[in-house]
């Protein structure tokens, strides 16, 4: 086995304690059969024995980043073994998460969000708090790359001690990444992370899928020229707990302004994302600095003010009924299309389709009645 280490192209080249990912590079059949393994740099090179669920649990309980990265990878993958493990980790953990603050932030890309994390993080992380940067970045919405990736690396927030970074779950629908996601972060809670960010690329159904993980939601945006505000989707606008322009600095800081005055009069005809609350519109320069300590400070006033209202509380219990729903629809999606019937007859009936051959309500009938024949006992 070879023991030659690289850094994954998105990692900071001078890495640090806090940048949990590494590729290890030729190691198969390894330390737990996994193609790539994860591990802290700067830490001792453990020997990689086979962790029982027991390890695992105590582990993380115990913030031990290695073993809270192994559990992360566990859970990324996608073999049934690592599956089940990952699982009996979960319920072990279970009644030590939920004790955080979860924020999600969007916005399109370019907007300047993981410099605004990084900010925000160092920002906490110097306050003493715990904080855990996620992304949720489906490998279908974008060519190459991940969402911490190369333009920015959150160079200054991988050093701090108290900051852990786990890049997004490659590969998959967006469905499957959402819920390795949802799982690292009962993971990172378990493991003392009081405060939970997580990134993602304003992009298709992306903003939904995170709204429906966290407790507050932050919209990112930069001032354009002209008619910039038109582009923004009311939908996503109607979703978020804070509007951000950022890029207030320089030259473009009236502008910002501008936009702000206008966003602000917008939201106010749009129905708010959570009851109760008011969605502000802010600016801030993740590059100054300037507005940052303001977002943070609306994100507490939400929380303290939520928590009163039993809105929070709310939340997060609709949020777990939801989460269940979508795991049994993914999980019927998976039994449907890998029955082996289904998968050795499906490019058949899709070129039949394709051709006008077959009706497409015909085809889904068959295959339908098929799946229940074969599935179901009564
Ligand atoms: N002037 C200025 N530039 C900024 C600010 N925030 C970010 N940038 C720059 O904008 C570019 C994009 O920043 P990122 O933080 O990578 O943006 P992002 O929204 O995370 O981008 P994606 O992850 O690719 O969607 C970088 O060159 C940043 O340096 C800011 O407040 N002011
Ligand atoms: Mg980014």
């Amino acid at each position: 086995m070879s023991e030659e280490r690289k850094l994954p192209e998105w990692a900071p080249k001078e890495g640090g304690a806090g940048f949990a990912s590494e590729v290890m590079k030729g190691v198969e059949g390894g330390h737990d059969g996994m193609s790539g393994a994860w591990r802290a740099p700067n830490r001792p090179i453990h020997k990689r024995r086979k962790l029982t669920v027991d390890d695992y649990v105590q582990g993380i309980l115990k913030n031990d980043r290695t073993i809270l990265a192994r559990a992360i990878t566990l859970i990324e993958s996608n073999s049934p073994e690592h599956q089940a493990t990952a699982q009996a980790v979960l319920k072990g953990i279970q009644p030590h998460a939920g004790k955080s603050i979860r924020v999600g932030i969007t916005g399109v890309p370019g907007a300047g969000k993981s410099t605004f994390i990084e900010a925000l993080g160092v920002q906490l992380c110097r306050e003493g708090k715990q904080v855990a940067v996620l992304a949720v970045d489906p490998s279908s919405s974008r060519t190459g790359g991940s969402i911490l990736g190369d333009k920015t690396r959150m160079e200054t927030l991988t050093r701090e001690p108290n900051a852990f970074i786990r890049p997004s779950p490659s590969g998959g629908a967006l469905g499957g990444v959402a819920r390795k996601s949802r799982e690292t972060m009962l993971l990172c809670e378990a493991a003392g992370f009081d405060t939970i960010l997580v990134e993602t690329v304003g992009v298709g159904q992306n903003e939904v899928t995170v709204r429906s993980m966290v407790d507050f939601f932050l919209l990112v945006l930069i001032s354009g020229a002209g008619d910039d505000l038109q582009g923004i989707k009311k939908g996503v606008m109607e979703i978020a707990d804070t509007i951000l322009v950022n890029k207030a600095d320089g030259d473009n800081l009236h502008r910002a302004r501008l936009a702000r005055a206008e966003l602000e009069r917008v939201v106010h005809y749009l129905q708010p994302a959570t009851p109760g609350w008011t969605t502000p519109a802010l600016t801030a320069s993740a590059v100054t600095g300037e507005g940052v300590a303001h977002v943070w400070s609306t994100i507490l006033q939400f929380a303290e003010q939520m928590q009163a209202s039993g809105e929070f509380d709310k939340r997060r219990r609709r949020q777990n009924v939801d989460w269940v729903h979508s795991m049994i629809q993914e999980g019927l999606k998976q039994l449907f299309y890998h029955h082996p019937t289904i998968y050795s007859r499906l490019p058949q009936i899709e070129s039949l389709v394709a051709e006008g051959k077959l009706p497409a309500t015909i085809a889904v009938e068959d295959l339908l009645e098929t799946f229940r024949k074969q599935t179901m006992t009564h």
